[in-house]
């Protein structure tokens, strides 16, 4: 039949920091998730829809990627509602994209899924069919790749092991054919022109969060949320007016956020404001930033709640 596609869902997984959201937007040809060199960037579970066109039958595939959190020990609600989530979107996902770093010494090896704070993560991905991306090639010599290959191709019976890179795009449509003929055949779970299913705000909220992350010091970005209080537009004019506030654990954080005479929240507002436009399309954001201290609300559950992370599932 002809509305019969190969459909369902995706989920990138793996530890922090390899590179799951940098993937889902290089998919989507658009900036949706928050990416950053700090590792934990990733907080929910965030899907976006990608249609491919197939050489075979059924000729065309949806696929429903899921970006989860990096799967990594830690202690406190926040951090279990994060591994709770990656491994959630694993068991109940059709296809699971099992994703490593290859330039991390330790963490490109197999034998890493057996240590304690990963093993959940290995077991959760082998319970389903599996495909393996091996990413960050740019920055791996070719000969340091196929011994690697070959280590993960016995992760799991049958597993698909493609080396590839996010960043660059290097082999991801590959990777998308391959998932895709993992998928099982029946109609389309989404919409045509559906690409998440996560509010504008919610994706706003995210951009500001990414620019926290890039813009502070080591540890800060953790003690932080971002919530969105206001919300105005004038759509024939695709202009944006947004207040934020940013949430942090205790007093003394925030006046670095705010930074001497307000210039790193300045600056954050200024480079959040162009983030946001280009993503959700508008040609010009007022963004209006405010900082509030919610004491230590990654450790009680109603904060947690409060701030979006617990409220579902
Ligand atoms: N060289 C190189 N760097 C990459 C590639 N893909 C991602 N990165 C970098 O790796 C870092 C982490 O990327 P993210 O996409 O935030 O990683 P993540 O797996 O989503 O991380 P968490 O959400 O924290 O679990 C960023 O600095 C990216 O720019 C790649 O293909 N090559
Ligand atoms: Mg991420």
């Amino acid at each position: 039949m002809s509305d019969e596609i190969r459909a369902g869902f995706c989920a990138i997984v793996g530890l922090p920091n390899v590179g799951k959201s940098t993937l889902l937007n290089r998919i989507l040809g658009r900036r949706l998730v928050a990416v950053s060199a700090k590792p934990q960037t990733t907080r929910d579970r965030i899907v976006g829809v990608h249609t491919i066109e197939l050489a075979e039958p059924p000729g065309r595939a949806q696929i429903a990627y899921v970006d989860t959190p990096g799967v990594q020990d830690g202690r406190g609600p926040l951090r279990k509602y994060m591994r709770d989530a990656a491994i959630a979107a694993a068991a109940d996902s059709d296809v699971v994209l099992l994703m490593v770093d290859a330039i991390d010494k330790r963490g490109r090896l197999p034998a890493r899924l057996d240590e304690d704070d990963a093993r959940e993560l290995g077991d959760a991905s082998r319970s389903r069919p599996m495909v393996i991306a091996l990413n960050k090639i740019d920055r791996i010599p070719k000969p340091d790749l196929l011994p690697l290959m070959e280590q993960w191709g016995q992760f799991a019976p049958g597993v698909d092991v493609i080396p590839i890179s996010a960043s660059r795009g290097e082999n991801v449509d590959l990777l998308e054919r391959v998932v895709a003929a993992r998928l099982p055949i029946g109609p389309a779970l989404f919409p045509d022109d559906m690409v998440t299913d996560r509010s504008p705000q919610f994706i706003a909220q995210e951009i500001i969060r990414e620019q926290l992350y890039h813009q502070l010091g080591k540890e800060l970005p953790y003690a932080c949320a971002v919530q969105i209080e206001t919300w105005s537009e004038r759509a024939e004019k695709k202009e944006l007016t947004i207040g934020a506030v940013i949430v942090v654990e205790r007093d003394s954080q925030k006046p670095i956020v705010v930074g001497r005479g307000g210039q790193r929240i300045r600056e954050l507002g200024i480079a959040a404001r162009s983030a946001v436009a280009e993503a959700l399309g508008y040609s010009e954001v007022h963004l209006s930033l405010f900082v509030k201290v919610l004491a230590e609300w990654s450790r009680g559950e109603r904060e947690l709640k409060r701030l979006g992370y617990g409220g579902e599932s």
